[in-house]
């Protein structure tokens, strides 16, 4: 039997990027093709800001992770004087990757091929057995922009980092203030890697339209209506409506009394922005992602007074999504590992003071989120197997999805300014 080989030349970046459909999904390739990995790479993941961890996962001077953005290893640390600092992970000497693990604590940065030694700002302390002119100055480790945002950190990989952080950062620092990420510790992390490609991890973030089949223990919590707009909201889904307006109306008030916003954002003087928050109540008792919404962490946030506070929602392109509650907060990165593979990475934290058993159960704390991502991995990964057949095409969007519209929106104009660049 003879095949027919498919002969239609490959359409280039630059088409591709240029003939998506606004409020349709991404063409196969960009879930797949590895030309559209290495375009991700350069354009939206070295050019813009990148959540990569909490504060809370670096507590003391000299706490690091390692982290790699494509082909760039990363570490970030808290220096001596308490400062984070992101910097390249690349010795100066011969390039080796100077710490390996991907999470500790050290006095100085060792590298392990000839022992450079740097201190935690990165300054060059030590070279063995060097020429009498080396100048050791000339070697400190390259550094990386860093930003910490009411104890969030995002690094930008990029010269000339895009300014509208400023305005990110300053709109979003009041809503999360209340909840004093700096005096957090880290309940439980967990490290996902799923077979998928780091869009459709983003795109199922971006949307509910899959929770009420997908997410059953979610739901206790979350509002059916999540991502209607008012007058699409189907009848059978009324009764939820009115009991979210009654919530929604008490966290209005709550919040008002405490000077608290909770108002959504999406857009920057007019124009679409990397970012959204907004403060939303949660159904059952309002306040934790547990089976029936109660508390799952006796210990509030900060100096919280008040447990029914909902949860304040916050997404930034391209990467993260968060949850900061009264009780607790969940923060969640995606990072390209390839093509079709991608980290998820899944980090609980609760007020410093808390104590595991007293205060709160690690199991109890995480089991709504850690049954969401299994969920939410089994589907993307199913997205993933999909999407690459040759029947596969580019499906209108439900309006609830606006938001995986606004990524991929946000995605193609990212990498149509850099292809024309
Ligand atoms: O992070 C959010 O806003 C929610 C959680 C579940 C799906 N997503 C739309
Ligand atoms: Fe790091 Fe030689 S490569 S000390
Ligand atoms: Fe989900």
């Amino acid at each position: 039997m003879t095949t027919i080989a498919d002969t239609t030349p490959a359409p280039s970046l630059e088409r591709l990027v240029e003939r998506r459909i606004p409020g349709r999904a991404l063409e196969a390739p960009f879930y797949a093709d590895d030309d559209v990995f290495d375009l991700d790479i350069s354009a939206i993941f070295t050019r813009h800001w990148l959540f990569v961890a909490s504060t809370a996962e670096i507590p003391e001077p000299g706490d690091y992770l390692t982290i790699d953005i494509g082909p760039y290893p990363i570490l970030v640390i808290r220096d001596d004087d308490g400062d984070v600092r992101a910097l390249h992970n690349v010795c100066r000497h011969r390039g080796s990757r100077v710490l390996s693990e991907s999470s500790g604590s050290t006095g100085n940065l060792v590298c392990g091929y000839h022992q450079w030694t740097y201190a935690t700002d990165g300054r060059l302390l030590h070279a063995g057995q060097q020429a009498a002119d080396f100048d050791k100055t000339c070697y400190a480790l390259k550094t990386v922009h860093c930003r910490v945002v009411g104890g969030l950190i995002f690094i930008c990989l990029a010269a000339d980092p895009p300014s509208d952080f400023d305005d990110v950062a300053s709109r979003t620092l009041p809503y999360l203030a209340p909840h004093q990420l700096h005096r957090t510790k880290v309940a439980a992390q967990l490290d996902t890697v799923e077979d998928a490609n780091w869009k459709l991890v983003m795109e199922n973030n971006r949307e509910c339209y899959h929770c009420e089949a997908g997410h059953p223990e979610l739901m206790y919590t979350f509002f059916p209506t999540y991502g209607y707009a008012e007058d699409e909201i189907p009848p059978r889904l009324m009764p939820a409506h009115a009991r979210y307006l009654q919530a929604q109306a008490d966290l209005e008030s709550a919040c008002t009394e405490r000077g608290m916003p909770y108002e959504e954002i999406e857009e920057i003087a007019g124009r679409p922005s990397a970012f959204r928050i907004q403060r939303e109540p949660l159904d059952g008792a309002g306040e934790s992602y547990t089976l029936d919404g109660s508390a799952a962490c006796r210990k509030l946030l900060g100096d919280l007074d008040i447990t029914r506070l909902g949860r304040l929602s916050l997404h930034h392109q391209p990467n993260s999504w968060f949850h900061f509650l009264a009780d607790h907060a969940v923060t969640s990165m995606a990072i390209p590992l390839g093509p079709e593979r991608t980290l998820v990475r899944t980090t609980w934290l609760v007020h410093e003071d808390a104590v595991e058993g007293r205060d709160y159960d690690a199991d109890n704390l995480t089991a709504v989120w850690r049954r969401t991502n299994e969920q939410d991995a089994e589907l993307v990964v199913r997205a993933q197997s999909g999407v690459k057949s040759p029947v596969y095409e580019p499906g209108p969007y439900a309006p609830n999805e606006y938001q995986v519209d606004s990524f991929c929106t946000w995605y193609i104009d990212e990498t149509r300014k850099y292809l024309r660049s």
